[in-house]
């Protein structure tokens, strides 16, 4: 794999050389995967602090649930719940941080807040102004194929083609991004695991994820597959708190299809996978006593 650069606001992310973690901070009441245990900001900054210990490379903090069915959060709650950790965290750590968000208003404070990349789960559909805010700081924007809303994207009749659909929801977002001045080094893709597929389709987006790498050469491939239903499904129905292996084991084949930044929960568990999978890709460049 190439080693190439993710630009963000104030740095350069270089990726391809091995799989960048990115810790998910949850700082909802209702997260489905980890129920608010993070809420607070003092307890949210020292989950925070685990995951840099553990070799996150990336925060992204999140503070409106997209828990399928979940409902919008306003935007003073969702201020509110972020911005007083991106602050502290931005100063206190020297790894980047993204925000989670699907608003400009909040994306703005983020990125003044010092969080360096905007993690938009709607890749623009729901305010495309998301990507002038990213423009404006030169910010890193992760561009996440998903269809309907958090609210209904699980009632929504599944799409007969999903390769297609995510090749081509991206390519759009991707022009509008470009049309609003975020520059191509900035942008990263995710096929959205989870958001509006059947649990058959989620495994076929891992499988093929080799030939979205292949529609989008130039940009970095993120991948969330952490604690997710289509896992709890192939488990025998394990709720989220049991889906730690199903997890370690999509992680690996996401890195043997060409991911190159993992979203997870489980920061440590996904550091040392992610760093055998990466040996087994990069056998030819394998150095070991
Ligand atoms: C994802 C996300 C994902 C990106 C969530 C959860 C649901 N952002 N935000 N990719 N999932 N980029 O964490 O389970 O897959 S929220």
């Amino acid at each position: 794999m190439p080693i190439r650069q993710w630009k963000l606001a104030r740095r350069s992310l270089p990726y391809g050389e091995r799989t960048l973690v990115m810790g998910v901070l949850n700082v909802t009441p209702d997260s489905f995967s980890d129920g608010g245990k993070f809420y607070s900001p003092e307890s949210a900054v020292e989950h925070a602090q685990e995951m840099i210990a553990a070799g996150a490379d990336i925060i992204d903090i999140g503070g409106e649930s997209t828990r399928p069915g979940s409902a919008f959060v306003s935007e003073a709650e969702e201020l509110q719940r972020v911005i007083p950790v991106i602050k502290q965290l931005a100063t206190e750590t020297s790894i980047p941080i993204s925000v989670d968000t699907t608003k400009s208003s909040v994306a703005r404070a983020a990125l003044e807040a010092g969080a360096e990349i905007v993690n938009d789960i709607s890749a623009l559909r729901f305010d495309p102004a998301i990507a002038d805010e990213v423009a404006k700081a030169g910010a890193g924007l992760v561009l996440m194929h998903s269809r309907g809303t958090p609210k209904t994207m699980q009632q929504l009749p599944p799409v007969a083609d999903i390769m297609g659909d995510v090749i081509s929801g991206l390519r759009e977002s991707i022009a509008v991004a470009e049309q609003r001045g975020v520059s191509q080094e900035n942008i990263a893709i995710d096929p959205g695991i989870g958001f509006g597929k059947t649990a058959a389709q989620n495994v076929e987006l891992i499988a093929h994820l080799d030939q979205l790498a292949r529609e989008f050469t130039d940009f970095p491939i993120l991948i969330g597959t952490s604690r997710k239903s289509f896992l709890g499904k192939l488990l025998d129905n394990a709720p989220a708190d049991q889906r730690l292996n199903g997890t370690i084991a999509s992680i690996a084949a996401s890195v043997m299809k060409g991911a190159h930044i993992v979203r997870v929960h489980d920061v440590k568990a996904a550091v040392e996978a992610t760093k055998v999978a990466d040996a087994v890709v990069r056998i030819s460049k394998l150095k070991m006593p």
